[in-house]
């Protein structure tokens, strides 16, 4: 039974994307992302989950995001990552095989527990999980969400599905935890306010359901 948590950048619109990269360029934001997803308990790694494309945007001197498990899916099984550095990386076919391999940690050369994994993207890996049912052995369930309020950005390309806006009402519904809340899952002191860098406005925001 693994839990997964998505971490996402998206704009009012849902915007995460355009020309296949980030629409913005936030280092403070980037830093959060960062501390959030690397944070683990001794002798463990967190490991963050992406698809090809998001994968490739990654630039490559931060390939593979260090201090952490990288899983890349790609259905391609010729695709070759391109990294010197793959002791921290595994390429998965799609994601139940990525989840199985996941969990049987780990007769590989790191012994290190997974402890938690992040979904960080891009679209076609959010809409993915975001549809796996709540009742299924893995499921999201919980969005980290920084909320780009503005600009617009209006020429994102690339767009997380509406997960607050499900018309059915069979599916749980998601609820926006408390500040105090988002600190005490992620470890460290989480500005409240809206921040501002070079002109955007974004707010740090948790859902659980
Ligand atoms: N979630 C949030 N909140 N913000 C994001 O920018 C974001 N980006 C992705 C997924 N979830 C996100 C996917 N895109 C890097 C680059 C692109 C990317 C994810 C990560 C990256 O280079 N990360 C380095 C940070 C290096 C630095 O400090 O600038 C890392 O170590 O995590």
């Amino acid at each position: 039974m693994t839990r997964l948590s998505l971490i996402v950048a998206a704009t009012v619109s849902n915007g995460i994307g355009q020309s296949s990269r980030l629409p913005w360029r936030l280092p403070q934001e980037m830093t959060y992302f960062a501390r959030i997803t690397s944070g683990a308990p001794e002798g463990t790694k967190n490991a963050v989950v992406m698809g090809r494309k998001t994968w490739e945007s990654i630039p490559a001197k931060f390939r593979p995001l260090r201090d952490r498990l990288n899983v890349v899916i790609s259905r391609n099984q010729d695709y070759q990552l391109q990294t010197a550095n793959t002791s921290s990386v595994r390429l998965n076919a799609d994601l139940p095989s990525a989840l199985t391999e996941l969990s049987m940690q780990d007769s590989g050369s790191e012994k290190t527990d997974v402890n938690r994994v992040f979904i960080i993207g891009g679209a076609t890996l959010y809409k993915e999980t975001l549809e796996l049912p709540p009742s299924s052995p893995t499921f999201v369930d919980r969005v980290l969400l920084t909320r780009i309020l503005s600009p617009s950005f209006d020429e994102c390309d690339v767009f997380l599905p509406d997960f607050l806006k499900t018309e059915d009402v069979t599916i749980t519904r998601w609820s926006r935890c408390t500040h105090e809340e988002l600190q005490d899952w992620v470890g460290f002191e989480v500005p409240r306010e809206i921040q501002e860098e070079k002109g955007v406005q974004y707010e740090f925001q948790m859902w659980t359901r």
